[in-house]
């Protein structure tokens, strides 16, 4: 299938999903240029599509500076790094990759809160040093049966939950509205993380959740408490977890996202009680594939005059 359109490809895709546009579409790989603000001027009277992924910015100047632009896929569930009310400003669609990434960000997840629990980073670089030989490494919490805070009660929250059903944790929520699910319900945010040993991050970035997780959440999470952020940076007060953590206000934390990636400030890094990921949520050849396919049958569905896959707006 030849389809006369030609797409931006902003950043770097699975190699199979770019062998899909490039078969399919005329492809412009803003990725592999070096001056990107020159390409960009000089193919923007052309671009009919854009296909993405954060942290690349799609700001409201690059959507004004896109004449032709029709839609913009963004491979990812989060679309924050797009002005989507920019987009739609000028009748551009945009769309998302929701539910095929949700099974590999609940396991990320899984992985994050075990790996605080038992140590397991700091227990693989006690034997790679060969303290073992030396002494036992030191005991670790028990995190089966632990009472589970979710903040975001969205697909991934779910399958997050799921999981957390085979540890026989007590599961809990906080989201803007009541879900149809059978977790205990907290309206208020503090409330959960004053109820629960683990506050798990899910739900999406932008203005709206920036640092609801602050200073007070954290202290009402308290000692004990672990915080998991596999959602953005954005929706934690960095600077407060940072304080926290040395504090001891809060017993631990694993990140996978963080404020201004790929950037972590040294604070966070010389820290014992974290565990830092490097944004590998959803990172797996197999999951990757599949949100980049479904980026790419956006756009074909929509200058197919078909129905959107996953619209956004
Ligand atoms: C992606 C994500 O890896 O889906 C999301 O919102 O954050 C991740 O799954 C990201 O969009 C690519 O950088």
């Amino acid at each position: 299938m030849k389809i006369d359109k030609n797409i931006l490809i902003m950043s770097k895709f699975p190699q199979r999903v770019v062998e899909h546009f490039d078969e399919t579409f005329n492809t412009f790989k803003l990725y592999e240029e070096t001056d990107k603000q020159k390409y960009l001027k000089e193919v923007s009277p052309i671009i009919d599509g854009i296909a993405v992924m954060g942290p690349t910015v799609v700001s409201a100047e690059i959507i004004s500076s896109l004449p032709k632009l029709k839609i913009i896929g963004n491979f990812g569930v989060g679309f924050d790094a797009i002005d989507v009310k920019k987009a739609s400003d000028a009748n551009v669609m945009v769309t998302n990759t929701p539910d095929v990434l949700n099974d590999e960000v609940a396991d990320t997840a899984v992985a994050l809160t075990l790996s605080v629990y038992r140590q397991i980073i700091e227990a693989n670089k006690f034997l790679l040093n060969r303290l073992w030989l030396k002494s036992e490494f030191p005991l670790s919490r028990k995190f089966s049966g632990t009472k589970f805070g979710i903040l975001g009660m969205g697909r991934i929250g779910k399958a997050i939950a799921k999981r957390m059903e085979a540890f026989d944790c007590d599961i809990s929520y906080h989201s803007r509205n009541k879900k149809n699910v059978k977790y205990k319900y907290f309206s208020s945010l503090e409330n959960l993380a004053e109820n629960v040993d683990t506050l798990c991050v899910i739900t999406p970035g932008g203005e709206e959740t920036k640092h609801l997780v602050n200073k007070s959440v954290l202290e009402k999470l308290g000692k004990n408490g672990v915080l998991i952020n596999i959602a953005r940076g954005s929706v934690v007060d960095q600077k407060a977890l940072i304080e926290a953590l040395k504090a001891g206000v809060i017993s631990g934390a694993g990140l996978d996202v963080f404020d201004n990636e790929p950037n972590v400030p040294n604070d966070l890094i010389e820290l014992e009680n974290v565990v830092l990921l490097p944004h590998v949520g959803s990172a797996t050849i197999e999951t990757r594939y599949e949100m980049g396919k479904m980026v790419y049958d956006n756009i074909v569905a929509f200058f197919s005059n078909k129905k959107l896959l996953s619209p956004v707006n």
